[in-house]
């Protein structure tokens, strides 16, 4: 259960991180069976496949996506009681299922530049979820996730290009210079719940020696009725499918503008998301 001073960190941030909600036994289980997947070939989902003479470290170890339609383990994982019922004490009540994925970030890698989900979510109504755990101890060294608390209140602002010498993403948000974001330290077993709007991504891994493995989980509001295309099919979170329609490949979006010195958003544009595009 989400205690009442989580709950209101939630409301308060739009982020909260609930301490050891899975076991040091699952997040070995789990470790192990990812590594020993990515190991054995490539899977529906990855990018740009896997190449194991690569210099780049994200093209040894791509992330998996969706994990959940061919992975009997990873759909258990995406339905766990648990994170059911903290997402229930965020949301009000039981919320839909739509993505899986695993991030590798073994030691050199890349980031993911900042970004809002429900960018490319565009769940309608409401906002998707992320539960996401940790399979390892991160922070900036290793590339923990980063976060801007209280943007979860922001509309969806309008991208720009990302500098993709740090982030495998090539577009993100833009900030006004006097908001700084905040490093998310967890332990492994750690899952941070975090709203759709919520502006994050993550710092590089510039280790020589520790992987920043997470198991990642999308949700959104069981009120939603329409979802962008990647994310169908949608799963009750008794495992039944359901149909959702499709949401519309665009939205508004907003830019900054300056009002009395003080930074706002100003939504005043439309961008238009690639279908197949994905967080
Ligand atoms: O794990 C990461 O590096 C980024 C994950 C992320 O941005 C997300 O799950 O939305």
């Amino acid at each position: 259960m989400i205690s009442a001073e989580e709950q209101s960190r939630y409301t308060e941030n739009g982020y909260v991180v609930v301490k050891q909600l899975f076991t040091a036994d699952e997040v070995a289980r789990y470790t192990d069976h990812f590594m020993r997947l990515r190991a054995a070939g490539s899977y529906p989902g990855d990018d740009a496949g896997i190449d194991s003479a690569a210099t780049d470290p994200l093209k040894r170890y791509p992330r998996m996506i969706h994990m959940h339609r061919w992975d009997e383990l990873s759909l258990h994982w995406m339905l766990d009681p648990r994170i059911n019922e903290i997402l229930i004490g965020l949301l009000g009540r039981e919320p839909y299922a739509v993505q899986t994925m695993l991030y590798f970030k073994p030691p050199g890698a890349r980031g993911q530049a900042l970004h809002q989900d429900n960018y490319y979510l565009r769940v309608q109504p409401g906002t998707c979820m992320a539960a996401w755990l940790a399979l390892d101890p991160c922070d900036e060294h290793n590339g923990c996730i980063k976060v801007l608390p209280g943007s979860h209140t922001w509309p969806i602002l309008c991208t720009t290009k990302a500098n993709t010498a740090e982030s495998f993403t090539d577009v993100t948000v833009p900030l006004p210079e006097q908001m700084d974001v905040l490093p998310v330290v967890m332990e492994a077993g750690d899952v941070l719940f975090f709203n759709g709007s919520l502006v994050h991504g993550s710092y590089p891994n510039t280790t020589t020696d520790r992987f920043r493995r997470a198991l990642i989980g999308h949700y959104i509001e069981g009120a939603a009725e329409k979802v962008a295309h990647w994310y169908r099919p949608v799963l009750q979170m008794d495992g039944t499918p359901l149909v959702l329609e499709q949401s519309a490949d665009g939205a508004r979006c907003g830019v900054w503008v300056e009002k009395d010195g003080t930074p706002m958003i100003d939504v005043q544009g439309y961008e238009v998301v690639d279908p197949a595009a994905h967080d």
